[in-house]
């Protein structure tokens, strides 16, 4: 059998414009997860528009029996237009994934099948019968498990495309249920949070090459058994990853030690809001009342940069919002940070809420890509909260505000790294752009690997290495009365610096 499998691109990774180096980071793990199901002896082609420009009409004239596209809410308008075009030309097309789950009719318009819900326990139905010659136009999973997983096709990836060819998830979904995440629509009809066994994570580790990991979970540290277990697997292997994890799994007494010494040297983070009466508004309920300016201090202080996520336009915003969010992740001294404009998401409660209050402006899926305004604000006008967005980025990473940041640590060496990280993401722009143009991207990964483990060094006497305490501030600036905050679904879906 002839299948070809497809990540379409939104349209800015595509555009004549600079790339950003975003679109180059992970490669299509999820297609690369269905397609181990595939038979060894099935023809695959996988194909990642955000990298690679796809020449369609070879595409199309090669005919292939299956075409398996995975559209994001802000791809989907493309992936239909795709989809469109090889059912025209006789291929069978099957649709998944997050948006499909989240609007099934829409999707079903332009596929043979869809599939609803995550794919391990559907998707090797629907093989037999698309073989069998009955397959069904629509799937939707209920049974939840890791078990037994069929390897990931990682030959089918072109890792030179990729900063971080080495992403991978061990578990499904997240405790939490906060109301503007997509994982309660996805996972619904069965478990919404499920870990892999950490032998076949750690198994799934040791066959991917060089040191450098990125862990996709939405929470790695949110079934501490699991967790603690993986990162006592992971001692000794001399790895370096980066992951996710809620601001109240950091401030968990020893966790975050057994995961920096396993090899964490970085963590994407949900701050979220500086505004606490944000919080309870959106059902981040796990994380009210957790001090943000503790979990920052607690991750340097392991040797973990932060990644700091912060959403903008929630109801008890004003226009103070975003010099105040700047200057508190400035004076905390976080190394990156991700924005975001509000985005409800079809399917959240968040969307049927805004939606019931006619707050919704339109439905263009292209514009959901968080720095558009998609709603109705309330202590915002929608050209407030853009421009709002863009002056935070260019605000957090001027060199100024990149140096005071830097200058928050304690040791030269980490103020050093500090800056080669929050201005190599930031500052060279050009130099990304040209890399991701020529192919070369991967290049740029031992010197990610050698920031990242330098930050990571070992420095004992310090609270944190006892693994018990939340350790004392040394020579950081008082951050304030800054509110406390949530791991998101915004938080997640950055997954690196934007
Ligand atoms: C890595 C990541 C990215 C990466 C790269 C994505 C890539 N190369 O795959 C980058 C940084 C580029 C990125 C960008 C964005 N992302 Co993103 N990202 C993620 C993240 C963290 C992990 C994705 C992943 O690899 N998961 C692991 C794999 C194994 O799971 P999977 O891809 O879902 O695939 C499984 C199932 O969905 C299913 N499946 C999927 N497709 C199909 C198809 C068929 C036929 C079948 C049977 C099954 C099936 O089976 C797969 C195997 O189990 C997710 C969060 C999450 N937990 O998924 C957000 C997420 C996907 N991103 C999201 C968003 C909003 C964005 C951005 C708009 C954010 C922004 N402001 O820029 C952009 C734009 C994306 C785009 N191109 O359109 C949202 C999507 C919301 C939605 N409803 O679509 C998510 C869910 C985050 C969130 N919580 O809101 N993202
Ligand atoms: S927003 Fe984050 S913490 Fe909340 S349910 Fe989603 S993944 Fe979990």
């Amino acid at each position: 059998m002839r299948v070809t499998m497809i990540l379409p691109a939104l349209t800015e990774a595509t555009g004549p414009a600079r790339r950003p180096v975003k679109y180059a980071l992970f490669p299509p793990l999820g297609l690369a997860t269905l397609a181990g199901y595939l038979d060894p002896d099935d023809e695959i082609d996988l194909y990642d528009e955000h990298v690679e420009p796809l020449d369609l009409a070879a595409m199309l004239g090669a005919r292939p029996d299956l075409v398996v596209i995975q559209p994001y809410i802000t791809s989907a308008r493309r992936a239909y237009q795709l989809a469109d075009m090889f059912r025209a030309h006789g291929s069978y097309v099957v649709l998944g994934g997050l948006h499909v789950t989240s609007l099934p009719d829409e999707a079903a318009l332009h596929a043979d099948s869809i599939f609803l819900g995550p794919g391990e326990d559907t998707w090797p139905l629907f093989l037999k019968e698309f073989r069998d010659g009955h397959p069904r136009p629509r799937y939707t999973s209920t049974l939840r498990t890791l078990e037994a997983l069929p390897p990931i096709r990682r030959d089918l990836i072109k890792r030179h495309h990729y900063l971080v060819p080495n992403s991978l998830v061990v578990s499904r979904g997240c405790p939490h249920h906060c109301d503007f995440c997509y994982k309660d629509a996805f996972f619904e009809g069965g478990k919404s949070f499920y870990v892999q066994a950490v032998d076949d994570a750690l198994a799934e580790i040791d066959r991917l090459p060089g040191r450098h990991l990125y862990f996709l979970d939405d929470h790695l540290l949110g079934n501490r058994r699991f967790a603690e277990a993986l990162f006592a697997g992971m001692r000794g292997m001399g790895r370096v990853w980066q992951a996710a994890g809620t601001v109240q799994s950091v401030l968990q007494p020893g966790l975050l030690e057994r995961a920096r010494d396993a090899g964490l040297r970085s963590l994407f983070v949900g701050f979220e809001s500086v505004n606490s009466p944000n919080l309870p508004d959106t059902r981040k309920t796990q994380n009210v009342g957790r001090d943000y300016s503790a979990v920052v201090r607690r991750l340097h202080d392991c040797g973990v940069m932060v990644n700091g996520s912060f959403v903008f336009g929630l109801d008890h915003d004003g226009p103070d919002v975003f010099a105040r969010t700047v200057e508190w992740a400035v004076g905390a001294g976080v190394e990156t940070a991700t924005f975001h404009i509000l985005t409800p998401y079809p399917g959240t409660g968040q969307f049927r809420r805004m939606e019931a209050a006619g707050r919704i402006r339109h439905r263009d899926w292209d514009l959901y890509d968080t720095r558009h305004v998609v709603y109705d604000p309330v202590g915002l006008t929608p050209g407030q909260l853009e421009n709002g967005y863009w002056r935070a980025y260019r605000d957090f990473y001027t060199w100024r505000n990149i140096g005071r940041s830097a200058a928050t640590h304690a040791h030269p060496r980490e103020r050093l790294r500090h800056l080669a990280y929050a201005g190599g993401w930031k500052k060279l722009e050009p130099a990304w752009d040209a890399l991701i143009r020529y192919g070369r991207v991967l290049d740029a990964l031992p010197l990610l690997e050698r920031t990242l483990t330098a930050f990571g060094r070992h420095r004992p006497n310090t609270a944190a290495d006892a693994g018990t305490s939340i350790p004392a501030d040394h020579e950081r600036p008082a951050a304030g009365a800054v509110p406390r905050s949530p791991q998101g679904g915004f938080a997640a879906s950055g997954a690196a610096p934007d």
